[in-house]
């Protein structure tokens, strides 16, 4: 028996609905494989943990997570209790970067009976390669004259490595594809670090020649997102632009409750970490409607992170043929609970 040793951290709000609820999915499918069984590890790092201990983990927090194989995360963030670039410094950004996940992949793609919010019917399948390391997310700037005329400076870091890595990463998941690249820039406007951007996409595009390529301005791609999706294939973007694109991805998937997104530690030496786009959904707490698929597709990348693909394929087969009876929650148009769509999960898996 292979045993998988699995960190798992619920966080806040609708994170503590949907990550259990999901475990029970995993434990089935390890079932089915025979050979392979999921040990989960729990921890309580949230925001109502940042209350009773002034910090988000605590300080072997890293440590601790760096003996696991893999995380799976619901969601983080609670502005009532912490203001939200506490929480996400102190457990999210925090986790992406001292265990080095460098990539952040966030697949677009319209699912059987979720009705898409776009005008035409015809179906997409994309996939944003997110830069995790750097970029607009930096810890670089300053402020001065607190209290009067305050000077605030926010950098934005990039490096030659981790663009470079963003753009290799993009190129040859493109290869396995379509054998398409669109590169997310602003050269117009933001005038160091997007040039510099495009240098290094051109530069990249060349050791691919069998790749096509387009580079569109941040703004024209998001109105492309909702205007033509169905001709992406795999999208690079920045730290920023990745996350901004992929909530309109979300939303014309239909929900942002369906998303799934996984961060890639290419080295193998520390655990990668799969949580869902979404946040904690604060409004929907405790009201048992919180959309578990966004953290089952994300346990399907899991899955097939861990070359175990053939589960994840069922684990897939089985989420599209749960949408596509009807039982949804009621954000994708449906009137059923958390544990009404994981119990038709379950029904549908062999
Ligand atoms: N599911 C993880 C989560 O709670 N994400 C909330 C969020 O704001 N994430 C920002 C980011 O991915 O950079």
């Amino acid at each position: 028996m292979n045993i998988h040793e699995i960190a798992v951290i619920p966080g806040d709000g609708i994170g503590k609905e949907v990550v259990p609820a999901t475990l029970e999915v995993l434990e089935r499918l390890a079932e089915i494989h025979g050979g392979i069984k999921f040990q989960f590890a729990e921890f309580p790092w949230s925001c109502e943990y940042y209350l009773e201990h002034g910090e988000m983990m605590p300080k072997d927090g890293i440590e601790t997570l760096k003996n696991f194989e893999q995380i799976y995360l619901g969601a983080v963030g609670n502005p009532q209790l912490v203001p939200d670039h506490i929480s996400l410094w102190g457990l999210l950004i925090k986790i992406r970067r001292e265990c080095e996940q460098v990539i952040n992949l966030r697949p677009v793609k319209s699912l059987k009976g979720v009705p898409s919010k776009l005008a035409s019917d015809e179906p997409f399948d994309f996939i944003v390669v997110r830069e995790n390391s750097e970029g607009e997310y930096s810890e670089a700037g300053g402020s001065v004259h607190h209290g009067g005329d305050e000077i605030v400076i926010q950098n934005a870091v990039f490096t030659r490595k981790a663009t470079e890595r963003a753009m290799r990463f993009a190129f040859d998941l493109a290869m396995k594809r379509n054998k398409k690249v669109t590169s997310a820039t602003k050269s117009n406007g933001i005038v160091y670090s997007m040039p510099f951007w495009d240098k290094v996409f051109h530069e990249v595009g060349k050791d691919y020649p069998e790749v096509a390529t387009e580079s569109n301005h941040i703004d024209a791609l998001a109105a492309f997102f909702v205007l033509k999706p169905e001709q992406f294939d795999v999208i690079v973007a920045s730290n920023l632009f990745g996350d901004i694109l992929t909530d309109i991805g979300a939303a014309i998937m239909g929900s942002i409750g369906i998303a799934p997104a996984a961060n890639i530690n290419l080295n193998g030496n520390y655990p990668s970490m799969f949580e869902p786009v979404h946040g904690s959904a604060p409004d929907i707490v405790g009201k048992g409607i919180a959309n578990p698929i966004g953290q089952l597709w994300t346990a399907k990348m899991m899955l097939d992170h861990m070359g175990y693909d053939e589960l994840g394929d069922l684990l897939m087969k089985a989420i599209e043929e749960t949408t596509a009876s009807g039982v949804k929650t009621p954000d994708i148009g449906g009137k059923s609970t958390t544990a009404e769509v994981i119990g038709e999960v379950l029904k549908r898996l062999p």
